[in-house]
């Protein structure tokens, strides 16, 4: 086998990008023995004027063009066997594993790869005209089946606000966060690997005030296979805190740092690809309250919209794969409110009673796309743009720009009952997943909207 393939095939079982290597120089491939979970051995053959692969041990002994079955995160080992003495060689392009060619009756290659996705994948010969001959089959990685189902909910609750801070005065804290890498539900029936703070999409708000001395602590937990890292746009330091997080799997880092101002901060991942960490998940929001705290509403709700970069077009089923290219071009195929389809329409029911003032903390982690934020239906009587907490409101507002990395503190009081429906205006984005619905409760109003058709309470436009 030839070196640079041996380290790829390392590099690959080890989940370790290459970007990551560049990042931490500590790493050395080449100390790293992987062993593998799985082993399969295939020979090559002749069979009825077709190329094959054939199983040549195990469970899979003779069996053509073997179905390869193996559990989500293995190490598995393919070694084949030149049983025909032509030019062949083994790929698994979607794990990146490609062996040298073997050529000779009896001479051998292998390959090592982590399988770090479930799904089904092919195996195949690389040499032109051989796939086509047959020498192809199936990897199959996890139960494919049942992925959708069992997958975590990683969608975040909009209600989950925490506790206004009130009149108290600054005081130290202490903000514990965990990343994780869990296949989660996307919307019915489809899957994605997604990147998280604390199992959810978008990570937990915290709320602080302003002058507080925070102490955060950053654990990456031990089954992760990247390097993770937070950047808190409410901090001042060197890269929000990301120059001090990086945070190998199953290890722990903490910093220190004091409010100084207060706003409507986002926090990510910055651990490159930035982008594709962000995208995968890895953004929430911090609100450093001004002394005093915010005016009191009826009605709080978080809200972050974010984007999914797949190889497979919106309304695929089965686990959707990340697709660098899309990420790099900036054309996702889903975008979420608060991380998954339904987040905001099945999963959690944002309601409020006429009368009531309710309030958004909308945020976009992105990475790449600025929300043109509007709820149909209503007026937003009061925007902190760019979630500037000391600048006057904007008053009387239909739509409002929210730049990635930004956020917007939105206030209005709902006058009359019905379904309103938070949009980004861009409303080609709707049609991939970016909808969220306000159900106001109450007695209808004839001075406020007043119709001759009677209402679907299910309609909002
Ligand atoms: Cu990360």
């Amino acid at each position: 086998m030839k070196k640079s393939i041996l380290l790829l095939a390392i590099s690959l079982a080890l989940g370790v990008a290459p970007q990551a290597f560049a990042q931490h120089g500590a790493h050395n491939p080449t100390n790293v023995a992987p062993v593998a979970d799985v082993s399969f051995t295939l020979r090559t053959q002749i069979a009825d004027g077709k190329l094959v692969f054939i199983g040549d041990a195990g469970t899979i002994n003779g069996q053509v063009n073997p179905e390869l079955r193996v559990a989500e995160g293995k190490v598995v080992q393919i070694t084949l066997v030149n049983g025909d003495g032509a030019l062949h060689d083994i790929s698994v392009p979607d794990f990146g594993a490609k062996s040298d060619q073997v050529s000779g009756k009896g001479a051998a290659t292998t390959i090592v790869f982590r399988v770090n996705k479930a799904g089904e994948f092919e195996y195949f010969c690389t040499l032109p005209g051989h796939k086509a001959a047959g020498m192809v089959g199936k990897l199959v990685v996890g139960d494919v089946k049942q992925a959708a189902s069992t997958a975590a909910d990683i969608s975040q609750d909009p209600h989950a606000v925490g506790k206004t801070v009130g009149n108290r005065a600054a005081q130290n804290l202490s903000i514990d966060l965990t990343t994780h890498e869990v296949e989660g539900k996307l919307s019915d029936g489809s899957t994605y690997r997604y990147w998280t703070f604390d199992n959810k999409v978008p990570g937990p708000f915290l709320r602080i005030r302003q002058g507080d001395t925070v102490k955060v602590n950053l654990s990456n937990a031990p089954d992760s296979v990247n390097i993770h890292s937070i950047d808190f746009h409410a901090v001042t330091g060197p890269g929000g805190g990301a120059a001090v997080t990086q945070v190998a799997p199953g290890q722990s880092k903490s910093f220190t740092f004091k409010a100084l101002n207060p706003g409507l901060y986002v926090y990510h991942c910055a651990t490159p690809m930035v982008a594709h960490h962000i995208s995968n998940g890895m953004y929430g929001m911090i609100l450093v309250e001004p002394a005093g705290g915010l005016p009191k509403v009826d009605r709080e709700f978080y809200v972050m919209q974010g984007e999914l970069y797949t190889a497979q077009k919106h309304g695929t089923k089965g686990l959707q794969e990340f697709s660098l290219d899309k990420l790099l071009d900036e054309k996702p195929e889903h975008l979420t409110f608060n991380g998954s389809m339904d987040a905001l329409t099945k999963t959690y029911k944002m309601e409020a009673n006429t009368g009531e003032t309710v309030r958004i903390f909308f945020g976009v982690g992105g990475p790449n796309l600025t929300s043109s934020f509007h709820v149909i239906g209503e007026v937003f009587d009061r925007v902190y743009n760019l979630a500037s907490l000391t600048s006057p409101p904007l008053t009387n507002v239909q739509t409002t720009l929210v730049p990635p990395g930004g956020a917007a503190m939105v206030e209005f009081k709902v006058d009359h009952p019905g379904r309103y429906i938070l949009v980004d205006h861009a409303l080609s984005r709707l049609e991939k997943g970016l909808v969220g619905f306000l159900y106001v409760n109450g007695e209808d109003k004839e001075q406020v909207f007043k119709s001759e058709t009677p209402m679907d309470p299910n309609s909002g436009h």
